[in-house]
């Protein structure tokens, strides 16, 4: 009896430790997977984000957002995305007599966003980073409609970009070139970004195969306006819509920041590209139709007709006016979700 029942003990005691020898190895490997689904994830979120800005909020959405990726698509590393992205649809339907506010886009097409205006495709590399400027002041009816329309199309062409909104501050001159030249710098204090897309607020791309990346050569992309019956003006406007790889906008020293109130600063940007050897790239004249929201004057950005005489000059100002030039100070920094808006002091005069 006493034999039987020390038998018994001792069956049960080997299968118990059998048992648990099992759950311990099951319970590693587990461990293990969970620890290689992690680590590449890791790895791509150090390398793609170097914000100083909610540097660990950040971080932690990233590791949530990746690691669904990666366990939905089997432990896969992401590659770098097609060259020509998969879902563009071509021609766009634009209509500017919708009432939007800022409140309705943010539901309609907020939702891939992350603050600041913040997008990266989930599913691959994006090959271009892309911080895009915009020059602003008191156009707010036009950022609603520019962000409804430019949101769907920038993410379906597999961008890695946010956008920034630059508000003049006060009531002086304005100066578009000068408010680009500190949105550049702006953006680089939060991201390493290659590509400089600068756009005028009330223009909208009618075809989304109208890329919002940078080229071999400084692109301009607005060729084709309705307000200039869909044909360029003339054939050095460099004006609306374009693109500067890092590299291109140093080579140029940035844009001017003397040319106050409307007029001439495009085209100065346009000889500065020319002098420093480079040309310039455009989209057919299909591909880059786009339609201007309408609008009247705005106060205080009167033409000025000092600008166009300081033309024949930008061969010998353009290397102490521009980067290497800029002042101007941050009043406040505003992160929605749709946008970084930006404040700044340029130093405007009153007229
Ligand atoms: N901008 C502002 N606020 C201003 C002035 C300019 O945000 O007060 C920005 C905005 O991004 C705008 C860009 O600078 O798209 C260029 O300025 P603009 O739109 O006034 O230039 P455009 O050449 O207009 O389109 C010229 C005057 C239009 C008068 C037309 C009357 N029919
Ligand atoms: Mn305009």
């Amino acid at each position: 009896m006493l034999k039987k029942l020390f038998v018994f003990l001792s069956l049960f005691t080997f299968l118990s430790l059998v048992c648990f020898a099992v759950f311990l190895l099951r319970s590693q490997n587990s461990f293990s997977g969970f620890l290689t689904m992690i680590q590449p994830v890791n790895r791509i979120t150090t390398i793609s984000w170097n914000s100083k800005h909610n540097v660990q909020e950040t971080e932690a959405t990233e590791v949530t957002h990746e690691m669904v990726v990666t366990s939905a698509s089997s432990n896969r590393t992401l590659e770098s995305c097609p060259d020509t992205p998969p879902d563009l649809v071509g021609p766009l339907h634009v209509d500017f007599n919708i009432e939007r506010s800022l409140e309705k886009v943010r539901k309609e097409v907020g939702s891939p966003l992350r603050e600041g205006g913040r997008y990266k495709p989930p599913d691959c590399i994006s090959q271009h980073k892309v911080a895009v400027i915009i020059p602003f002041r008191n156009r707010h009816e036009h950022l609603a409609h520019w962000l409804y329309y430019l949101h769907p199309i920038l993410i379906r062409q597999q961008l890695d970009y946010s956008i920034y909104v630059i508000n003049q501050d006060g009531d002086g001159v304005f100066n578009r070139a000068k408010l680009m030249n500190a949105g550049y710098f702006e953006a680089l204090k939060e991201y390493d970004y290659e590509c400089f897309v600068f756009s005028d607020i009330d223009l909208v791309p009618l075809d989304d195969r109208n890329l919002y990346r940078c080229f071999d050569s400084p692109r301009h992309l607005a060729v084709a306006m309705d307000k200039f019956n869909f044909h360029l003006p003339y054939n050095t406007y460099f004006g609306g819509v374009s693109s500067l790889s890092k590299q291109q906008f140093l080579k140029i020293n940035g844009f001017p920041n003397t040319y106050w109130g409307w007029g001439g600063e495009d085209d100065d940007i346009y000889r500065r590209v020319i002098f420093r050897g480079m040309s310039v790239s455009r989209p057919d004249s299909l591909t880059g139709k786009y339609k201007m929201i309408k609008h009247k004057r705005d106060a205080h950005n009167e033409p000025n007709p000092k600008n166009p005489d300081k033309l024949s000059n930008t061969k010998w100002t353009m290397d102490n006016d521009g980067l290497n030039s800029l002042s101007y100070t941050v009043k406040e920094i505003v992160k929605d979700l749709l946008y970084t808006f930006i404040t700044v002091d340029i130093q405007a005069p009153l007229s």
